[in-house]
């Protein structure tokens, strides 16, 4: 404590005049030396009949002041069990007991979550460290039957029941020392285990893409950091667009995004950044990682004769500036969805000039006309 300066402290008479309780009901004495109080000569004196909250003096003996009078004040945090595994940060709230909803909020409130378990490694760990037989600590998710569902929506197929658990209907999930216990969705308040694990990780894979045109692949990008962070793709500093209509799109989800790269054309080609940003507690952590997409042989069709009489068709069109060497086709489809494919047997060199290429095609009234490698 800061010395030199008055602060509240948790003691207070509002309740009832004289009557000192400590925040958690704690009847304080107003004189002798036990249990501990250390009021400062003639307090608490309930000036004015107008004081009911404790002042701390920077000596440390205690008064009674107007609670609607402005000072410093000193907080407590109730102790809590931290433990560190490989720079996993598991809190053991050993002396409060909470509803799940509000266990779930107070890991939010430091950055951190409920914990989940998924290995044996991480349950045997945890179960080490729950010293008291009789103690249950509440886990982020719930129960039906056998499986859980963790909060953060991941799968796990590990399973840690203790004997003869769980029980039927969706319940409550607990770690104790002997294994997992289940408990009714409205059961009281209990212990509960916070986890948080700051990001250090980013990982992209693949490394690099060339898509051929037309090809559906896709790039992922995760990162590691609980609670989950926030990953997401950007390309020309805005963020790529997550509707499925265009021909490259981003599905992020907490902790990893995919780049859906489909139908991908030359216009496409530009370095992708993958972002990820993790806030636990008062940390700020963005990493990113990039790829440049190369997309090798996307053809363009330019026109056609449409105006021709003809069994022959033909169409002005240009290929991909890096597609030397390789056996374009056009593509006829009418409105019955019928499809004629020409191989145009054409091996541009020349790749800006826009190609002519006449084909006798069926007498159809309606073409709609691609060309693809
Ligand atoms: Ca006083």
């Amino acid at each position: 404590m800061q010395t030199g300066v008055n602060r509240w402290f948790g003691a207070s008479d509002i309740v009832s005049e004289s009557a000192w309780k400590w925040l958690d009901g704690t009847s304080i004495a107003l004189s002798g030396s036990s249990p501990y109080q250390n009021w400062a000569q003639y307090e608490p004196n309930n000036l004015e009949n107008s004081e009911h909250c404790g002042l701390i003096y920077h000596n440390g003996s205690w008064s009674d002041r107007s609670c609607s009078e402005k000072w410093k004040f000193i907080c407590q945090k109730r102790s809590a069990t931290i433990l560190n595994r490989d720079g996993h940060i598991f809190t053991l709230h050993r002396h409060e007991k909470l509803k799940f909803d509000e266990a779930k909020q107070a890991c939010a409130d430091e950055g951190e979550r409920l914990l989940e378990i998924y290995d044996e490694e991480t349950d045997e760990f945890i179960r080490k460290n729950i010293l008291n037989a009789g103690a249950e600590f509440l886990l982020g998710g719930t129960s039906t039957g056998t499986a859980v569902k963790w909060d953060s929506g991941r799968e796990s197929t590990y399973r840690g029941w203790a004997d003869g658990r769980p029980y039927q209907g969706q319940r409550l999930v607990a770690a104790t020392h002997d294994g997992w216990m289940d408990f009714a969705l409205d059961a009281e308040g209990k212990l509960y285990i916070c986890e948080k694990l700051n990001m250090s990780t980013i990982m992209q894979s693949p490394r690099n893409a060339t898509v051929e045109a037309g090809v559906i692949d896709k790039i992922t990008c995760s990162a590691n950091g609980i609670p989950y962070s926030a990953v997401y793709w950007m390309s020309y500093s805005t963020n790529v667009t997550e509707s499925m209509n265009g021909s490259v799109y981003q599905e992020s989800v907490p902790g990893m995004s995919t780049l859906h790269i489909k139908n991908a054309t030359l216009n496409d080609e530009t370095t992708y950044t993958c972002v990820a940003v993790n806030v636990a507690g008062n940390y700020r952590v963005q990493l990113e990682t990039n790829f440049t997409l190369t997309v090798p042989s996307a053809p363009e069709y330019i026109a056609s004769d449409s105006g021709n009489c003809s069994s022959n068709l033909t169409i002005a069109w240009k290929p991909n500036k890096r597609a030397f060497n390789i056996l374009h086709k056009l593509r006829l489809r009418n409105n019955n969805n019928e499809e004629d494919v020409y191989e145009m047997f054409k091996t541009p060199t020349a790749t800006t000039e826009i190609q002519t290429y006449t084909q006798a095609v069926r007498p159809w009234s309606t073409f709609k006309i691609t060309v693809t490698t």
